[in-house]
């Protein structure tokens, strides 16, 4: 072999080797970059933009939550759909507007409202390759209308996508006061069946209307029909009585069953919807946080549902999966104080402001209704930051279909934009409009401005529950530029301003839906 061609045999040699090495560098990075990122969603119930350090709380601590806001996108003006629970949740997994579907607060009772056909968040994510798991409240209802709690439970969560279920099955003030885990009542024994109803008393058991003595707390006329672990409950329940919850153990119980399904799926990408019962009604927190705070039972339950944030947080650290998962944080609704128990939330209430400086609360037209701290955390991935970017919990569906490039079909989630770029932090350029959905009007914002339509209806349940619901016979324009705590109607200065919202307005509650060439 003359030199030559050694030469060019070692330098082929060298080449090839080389680009072997450098297929092998960059197959290795590539390898971790299109891994599909674990999602999980912290959906708490009822917390007030306020209620929470990182978002301006002082009367309570919650340092878990401070550290993803701290380390995360802590984001300022994002909303849930709508002002009360079910709405919210509709909106949320299926990225369409619940009015569309006329989603309103459901009784314990209530068939299912997603269509099983439709298409969820844990569904779009199960097709490309996810485990998806719900664990907490449900309150999207359950059966067709001829449910026998005591068969099989269906349709429910599974049925819409989610591969695993554990259920408060409404909230924790309606009955059934059981755990669902897939499709049955936890721990039901055979001879001891379970019925369920709204209509009236169903057994001879001391009704709460009746018997305020037997209550752990006084509670409204709603709030007084059967009572479950002396507390007087929304709806009437008979049988299943090894089955019944324990409200104070729903820290505990509802955290461990997500961490076993984190466990499980530690090497699968998986998505887990971790609905709280906190701080929604009854407030029973466990008592090892009792007196945590000085405001009583709801300060408590803030305290108990970070700790439950902070178990989740530590074991996906303690798994090595954090850089490879996305941690959302949010509401389903604003702040309510009294909301059917005496558990002394008003009388202790101190200089905290739940709402933070916005006007109103859960049910209520004004900002507090839907603006609810909302932070996405995930190391070295998204950059500490705050983010003013208009943001709707609609937004998620196809956000995170983006993000695991997983495709949108026309028909699907007809008002879920991709705000991905912004949940990641990489942009400002937030929604051009929102809808906020209050318990009697919906309303719009633009620009600077907020509209609120005129109303005949009323609430009057709202002010005995003082919370300000914004409802008035005519029209509300507000500046939120200058005005953030909606203060003063300027809709007499503006009139070109309401005749367009108005008109905006109208256009989005009849359409099919928002997205970009949707019905449009
Ligand atoms: C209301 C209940 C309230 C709460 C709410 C649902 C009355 C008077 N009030 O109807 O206590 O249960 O429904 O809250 O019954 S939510 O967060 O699930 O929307
Ligand atoms: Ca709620």
């Amino acid at each position: 072999m003359n030199y030559h061609k050694l030469l060019t045999i070692l330098v082929l040699l060298a080449v090839s080797c080389q680009k072997q090495q450098s297929t092998e560098n960059t197959s290795q990075p590539e390898k971790t970059t299109t891994k599909k990122p674990n999602i999980i969603i912290f959906y708490v119930d009822d917390l007030g933009y306020g209620d929470v350090s990182s978002y301006g709380a002082t009367l309570v601590n919650t340092p878990n939550i401070d550290k993803l806001a701290d380390n995360g996108l802590k984001m300022t003006d994002a909303h849930c759909s709508a002002a009360t629970c079910t709405p919210s949740r509709y909106s949320l997994l299926t990225g369409s507007y619940a009015f569309r579907n006329k989603a309103a607060i459901l009784p314990g009772d209530a068939p299912l409202i997603i269509d099983t056909t439709m298409a969820t968040i844990p569904s779009m994510l199960k097709k490309t390759g996810y485990n998806t798991a719900v664990v907490g409240k449900w309150h999207l209802g359950l059966g067709d209308g001829t449910l026998n709690w005591n068969n099989e439970i269906k349709p429910g969560p599974i049925e819409v996508g989610f591969d695993y279920c554990f259920l408060i099955p409404a909230t924790g003030d309606r009955v059934p006061c059981v755990y669902v885990e897939n499709h049955q009542i936890v721990g039901l024994e055979a001879n001891d069946p379970l019925t369920v109803s709204y209509e009236g008393p169903i057994d001879d058991e001391p009704k709460a209307f009746e018997h305020p003595e037997l209550l752990r707390y006084a509670s409204d006329r709603q709030h007084s029909d059967d009572i479950i672990n002396g507390v007087g409950r929304i709806g009437y329940m008979s049988g299943g009585n090894k089955a019944l919850w324990v409200d104070e153990e729903f820290p505990d119980i509802l955290t461990q069953k997500s961490k076993e399904f984190i466990q499980k799926n530690k090497d699968n990408p998986f998505f887990l919807f971790y609905s709280f019962h906190d701080i929604h009604v009854p407030r029973l927190p466990h008592p090892r946080f009792e007196g945590k705070t000085e405001m009583g039972p709801r300060g408590d339950a803030i305290v108990q549902m970070d700790w439950c944030v902070g178990e989740i947080v530590n074991q996906v650290e303690a798994l090595g999966i954090a850089e490879n998962t996305l941690i959302i944080f949010t509401s389903d609704n604003g702040p309510v104080l009294n909301d059917g128990y005496e558990d002394l939330a008003v009388e202790k209430l101190g200089k905290h402001s739940p709402a933070g400086p916005f006007r109103g609360g859960k049910y209520s037209a004004f900002e507090a209704g839907t603006r609810v701290p909302t932070i996405a955390y995930w190391p070295g991935k998204i950059q500490p930051k705050e983010s003013s970017a208009l943001f709707s919990q609609v937004d998620l569906f196809t956000s995170l279909a983006k993000l695991t490039q997983t495709a949108v079909e026309n028909n699907d989630a007809p008002d879920s934009f991709n705000l991905l770029p912004v949940l990641l932090g990489e942009s400002e350029k937030g929604r051009e409009m929102l809808i906020e959905e209050s318990v009697l009007v919906l309303s719009l914002r633009k620009d600077q401005w907020k509209y609120i339509p005129p109303t005949e209806k009323e609430a009057p349940w709202m002010i005995d529950k003082g919370i300000e619901g914004g409802f008035q016979t005519t029209p509300q324009l507000y500046d939120l530029s200058k005005d953030i705590g909606e203060q003063e109607n300027v809709a007499d200065q503006f009139p070109e301003i309401v005749k367009e919202m108005d008109a905006q307005l109208k256009i989005i509650e009849t359409a099919k839906g928002t997205r970009q060439g949707f019905g449009l």
